[in-house]
């Protein structure tokens, strides 16, 4: 077979960019230049740069891996985007990335970067974790070694290793130099994300030597910190996908992204310094995001984390295949319908019907690896955003809702497996930072694990307070030890609703 030549600006076919437009001047600096800030944001600038030009090209900035930022760099900043479904496949080139920077190695840059004045807007893809907040308080983290770091050592080491830090340190620069306006939009499942990171932002600003902080406040008060719904199903690259664009474009792609064919984004339309024309490119700019972020993070998201926890216990590699398995679709089609659904306002131009339809179709779109331990990651952030708003509501209003518990107990049982029990590869491979904090409470009798793991804080202090709660998750936790999947979702089907008293 003959060797393909690499994908770069010569190579890709025309046929498959998404937009024509010559060189682009960087506009964007984008934080987190993972799969999901590719499939995403970039195809959506794309399509936005298709539709009318703009100084929109984004400069992508990796935390620590040097991969992606080092293959892109060759490929002269070109990857494929393999869009899968069962019925068709389709690869583009969004080519909208103008360099790639990694901050753990070019921090004094990235802050560069972020303090150019041709820099109008900063995007941010970091994961739940990257905030460094406390999920139990939402509050800036003092107590995390990095942000301690960063605040301690201010004036000394210019090159600060939290991604709020780097945004203050370019913020500070701006402030100091010109004063241009800028944007900092979070695209994380954060609810309320831009009104969080604005927050997180001014708190990190609170802790800096008093001067500094005095300067540097008014300029942050100029600073627009929109919220956005981010939506699209993105799993990890692997072979299957590279040998995808091979056959497609003819060409080799080291880190071409697989998506589903859905994508949305809604943003809060409050630019401090002009966007490209997302409204052009896909996206629903409106004044109020807070609606479509409930709907996703609690319909989506929650009922994707019950899926994962459940399929990797029942041995599922992949989510599509666990929801082939009629308890785990049951038990989806509970939780979303019967404990989710009623807590969230549908915004009006949404057709319920049709988006949990669509839900389900998007899940179980085999095409699509997305593995179990992808999604079942990082729970402990996770679940902070999905579960304890929902269960609170349903507690206060006397019912116990049992598929909620059921997703705390499977969590639990795949991240702090009670001990003798063994979650199975996929639970295994889960990472996720509250493990070491829940480790010394796994030879604990069901009911005081639960209160012990619970009483960390991980899902807040009302849920923890609530014995209707935790009894229920103590109860899960103890099925799928000894009976498995089947009988725990068969129990939380038919379990009489419990007073919440
Ligand atoms: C998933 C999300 O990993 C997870 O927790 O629920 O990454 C999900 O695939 C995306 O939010 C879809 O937009």
């Amino acid at each position: 077979m003959p060797v393909l030549p690499l994908l770069s600006a010569g190579s890709t076919p025309p046929a498959a960019l998404s937009h024509t437009r010559g060189t682009l001047p960087t506009g964007i600096v984008h934080l987190g230049l993972g799969n999901f800030h590719r499939a995403h944001q970039a195809v959506h600038t794309a399509a936005a740069l298709a539709a009318e030009d703009g100084p929109w090209g984004i400069l992508g900035v990796a935390r620590g891996s040097t991969a992606i930022a080092e293959a892109l760099r060759e490929q002269d900043m070109r990857y494929a985007v393999v869009e899968l479904s069962p019925a068709a496949t389709k690869v583009s080139v969004p080519a909208v990335h103008t360099g790639a920077l990694v901050a753990a190695h070019q921090s004094g840059e990235v802050v560069r970067a972020l303090a150019a004045p041709s820099t109008r807007i900063v995007t941010l893809t970091v994961t739940e974790h990257g905030y460094t907040f406390d999920p139990r308080s939402g509050r800036l983290d003092l107590a995390h070694p990095d942000v301690a770091a960063d605040l301690r050592d201010w004036r000394h080491r210019p090159r600060p290793r939290t991604t709020l830090g780097l945004i203050v340190r370019g913020l500070q620069h701006r402030a100091r130099t010109h004063g241009a306006p800028v944007t900092i939009m979070s695209c994380d499942n954060l609810v309320h994300n831009g009104r969080l990171t604005g927050r997180l932002v001014a708190e990190f600003a609170a802790g800096l030597p008093p001067a500094e902080r005095d300067e540097l406040e008014p300029y942050l008060g100029t600073v627009a910190f929109p919220d956005a719904m981010v939506d699209r199903i993105v799993p990890a690259t692997t072979d299957a996908y590279r040998h995808a664009v091979a056959a497609h474009l003819g060409v080799r792609d080291a880190v071409p992204v697989p998506a589903e064919p859905f994508s949305m984004w809604v943003i809060q339309d409050s630019f401090a310094a002009g966007r490209p024309a997302w409204d052009r490119g896909g996206a629903l700019l409106t004044d109020d995001v807070g609606p479509y972020e409930l709907l996703k993070l609690r319909l989506l998201n929650g009922t994707h984390s019950l899926i994962a926890y459940l399929g990797a216990l029942r041995g599922c590699d992949t989510i599509p295949e666990s929801i082939t398995h009629e308890e785990i679709r049951d038990a989806a089609t509970r939780v979303l319908r019967g404990e989710y659904l009623p807590t969230v306002p549908v915004p009006a131009d949404v057709d319920i019907e049709q988006y949990v339809a669509q839900l389900f179709e998007r899940w179980s779109n085999s095409a699509l690896a997305h593995r179990t331990r992808q999604v079942g990651s990082d729970g402990s952030v996770k679940l902070a955003q999905r579960v304890p708003g929902p269960a609170l509501t349903h507690l206060k209003a006397g019912r116990v809702p049992h598929h909620l518990a059921l997703t705390v107990a499977a969590y639990l049982c795949c991240v702090a497996p009670p001990d003798g029990f063994d979650p199975g590869p996929a639970a295994t491979a889960m990472t996720d930072p509250a493990r070491a904090r829940l480790a010394p409470f796994t030879a604990l009798p069901a009911r005081a694990f639960v209160t012990e793991a619970l009483g960390t804080g991980l899902l807040g202090t009302d849920l923890a307070a609530c014995d209707a709660f935790t009894g229920r998750v103590a109860e899960f936790v103890d099925l799928l030890v000894r009976h498995g999947v089947a009988a725990a979702t068969r129990e939380a089907a038919s379990g009489e609703p419990v007073p919440a008293g």
